[in-house]
């Protein structure tokens, strides 16, 4: 298993719309062992592939607690097929937007279709951290990023904030 980089804001590639998989196959399992390990190094608890720089509509997530074993979950092609009208708040986060967190109102139940590593058509009701993490790496997978539900002045300071960050991790341009 490897680590992959994970892509930060303001890169505009996490603003692309991800591509469904086509053939779940023992490269594709091999990606999300990758995405896995990625996911538990960072630490986080979900990460959505375009994250590593790959635009195919795959996710991973662990929301066991701490002290539990680890129940890492795999969703191909995931897509939320029925919301709840109740609706809750969550502090959210992001790997690609690193040390900055908000509250996030969304339903507090979804039901999602998507595919297993074994290529199983299987659907899934969740609720609690499980909803709203399926939610925010769902969200990853259409180029939506948790900041888009802040208001726009918020948004804009996170990623003027951002910019400012990757111009200063950016090499010394040679001059002359
Ligand atoms: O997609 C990601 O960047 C992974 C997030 C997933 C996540 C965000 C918000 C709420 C639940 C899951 C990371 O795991 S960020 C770590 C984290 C976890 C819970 C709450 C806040 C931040
Ligand atoms: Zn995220």
């Amino acid at each position: 298993m490897t680590t992959r980089p994970l892509i930060l804001l303001p890169d505009p590639k996490l603003r692309e719309v991800s591509k469904p998989v086509e053939r779940v196959d023992d490269d594709l399992r091999k990606f999300a062992d990758d995405m896995l390990e990625t996911m538990y190094d960072a630490p986080g608890i979900g990460l959505a592939a375009i994250q590593v720089g790959e635009p195919r509509r795959l996710l991973v997530l662990d929301v066991a607690e701490k002290d539990e074993p680890r129940n890492p979950q795999v969703f191909i092609n995931p897509e939320i097929v029925e919301r709840s009208d109740v609706r809750n708040v969550h502090e959210e986060g992001c790997l690609s937007i690193p040390d900055y967190y908000a509250e996030v109102e969304r339903p507090a139940e979804v039901t999602v279709d998507y595919v297993d590593l074994a290529g199983r058509k299987q659907t899934l009701k969740a609720d609690g951290i499980l909803a709203t993490c399926l939610q925010h790496e769902i969200d990853h997978l259409n180029g939506v990023l948790f900041i888009d539900y802040l208001s726009k002045l918020k948004r804009d300071m996170v990623v003027r904030k951002f910019k400012k960050l990757a111009r200063e991790r950016a090499p010394a341009r040679m001059v002359g």
